[in-house]
């Protein structure tokens, strides 16, 4: 009796809880929901692109993430649009951490575009950050016009800026080796040009070694980077004062070079970028101008002296074309002034003389704007890189071997110094 109804009894209590046990496990377990919606879909029903869902922090939501459609690979990898705009940074590939998908195997994102072609723009980047040094050093014999020069390279479209000498003031007797720094902008890019002005030479009756105090300056210059870079405490950033190039002011004779300046630029070249410049042009005829060029450069040649751009350092063919036209029409034959004029509306730096103005930024009148765009426009990167690529590395090379080797010292202030 108590059989007969125990039994069926036991039996639906049994049913009725293990029921209840598996309806909780469904729907505390999301997961075995998924399960049982896929198993239910068949194939054609699951549509093409399957929703992507982005990876929160919890844990319990991984289970959302639903595997991307691999798409195949382009033949022809693809420059995204992004990259002409430098400010914009590339949007990241999806990251799908252990799903399977692009972002972590990589193959297809290294056959796509890699923008390598972006290092000129982060370059362009560093550089506005940190700004760069330009040093221009002007030599000469005394009277042909070098201290003008250094205000005409300012007030020009250089700088628009004062050197220091008031207007009207005339410029004195250089004494000394003197320098006039002025931190340019333009399009953000910061350059701190100076110019280094020198006494003239050649007024004495003995000019034996005159080069010696400019030589010495130049490598005073490269002693100190030598020092800074050294140094076990080095600066992120050594401050650049080495010459980067060096104008040789010519004097306008329309003969030929004298003795004095063939020593002279047979000495500086091996230490420094030398660039000859025929100064006072506005003083030559064009044809006698033309003329001169010819006789300097032919004489330079005779002489063995190699100026800047030299052809030992023409990297490729591409370079040796476009620096053989300028060595052609090298020395360039310049003028200088620190005056301003009012032509056709417009304020110009100029000499006035009794038959007109000279415009000195007028490529007609002279050469001076051809020798500005060759400093900045077109040579400065490489004049600074065979500056130190070449002369400092000449420089650093022997003072390490005459020094056997530079051992950084302490100083008694506890900085660290080398020995040199
Ligand atoms: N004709 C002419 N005279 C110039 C030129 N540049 C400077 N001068 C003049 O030459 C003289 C000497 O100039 P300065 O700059 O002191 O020469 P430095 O001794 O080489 O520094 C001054 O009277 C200048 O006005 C130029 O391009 N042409
Ligand atoms: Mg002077």
């Amino acid at each position: 009796m108590f059989v007969d109804w125990f039994v069926p009894v036991y039996l639906l209590v049994s049913v009725l809880v293990l029921a209840g046990f598996g309806a909780c496990l469904y729907f505390l377990e999301p997961g075995l929901q998924d399960a049982h919606k896929w198993s239910n879909k068949s194939i054609k029903h699951q549509p093409l692109m399957p929703t992507l869902r982005t990876h929160r922090d919890d844990d319990s939501n991984m289970s959302e993430i639903v595997p991307p459609e691999v798409k195949p690979k382009p033949a022809v990898p693809a420059k995204p649009s992004h990259v002409a705009l430098p400010t914009s940074t590339p949007p990241a590939p999806p990251q799908l951490s252990g799903t399977g998908g692009q972002g972590s195997g990589g193959g297809s994102t290294l056959l796509g575009y890699v923008g390598i072609d972006t290092i000129i723009e982060q370059m362009r980047r560093k550089t506005m950050k940190t700004g760069f040094d330009f040093n221009i050093m002007i030599v000469g014999q005394s009277g042909l016009g070098k201290s003008t020069m250094v205000n005409t390279l300012f007030k020009s479209q250089v700088s628009r800026r004062s050197s220091g000498w008031s207007r009207d003031e005339k410029i004195p007797k250089t004494v000394e080796i003197k320098s006039v720094s002025h931190v340019i902008e333009e399009g953000g890019v910061k350059m701190k040009l100076t110019v280094i002005d020198t006494p003239g030479f050649g007024d004495q009756i003995n000019n034996e070694n005159c080069w010696e105090p400019i030589s010495k300056y130049i490598n005073e210059q490269y002693e100190k980077f030598l020092k800074e870079e050294v140094n076990i405490a080095r600066k992120k950033r050594i401050p650049d004062t080495r010459v980067h190039c060096c104008l040789y002011f010519i004097s306008p004779t329309g003969h030929s070079l004298r003795q004095l300046d063939i020593e002279f630029m047979k000495h500086l070249s091996r230490t420094v970028n030398i660039i000859p410049v025929i100064a006072k042009a506005d003083t030559l005829t064009p044809e006698e101008k033309t003329e001169f060029k010819q006789r300097v450069r032919k004489e330079l040649e005779v002489c063995g002296i190699e100026f800047y751009p030299q052809k030992e350092f023409d990297e490729d063919q591409e370079d040796k074309a476009e620096n053989d036209k300028i060595r052609e029409t090298m020395p360039f034959a310049v003028v200088g002034s620190d005056k301003e004029y009012q032509v056709n509306g417009k304020r110009i730096l100029g000499r006035k003389t009794a038959w007109g103005i000279v415009e000195v930024e007028n490529p007609n009148h002279c050469e001076f704007s051809q020798l500005r765009d060759f400093l900045i426009r077109s040579h400065l990167q490489d004049l600074k890189e065979v500056t130190h690529n070449i002369h400092y590395e000449t420089y650093r090379a022997k003072r390490l071997n005459d020094n056997g080797g530079l051992h950084p010292i302490s100083t008694s202030n506890g900085s660290q110094e080398s020995n040199l």
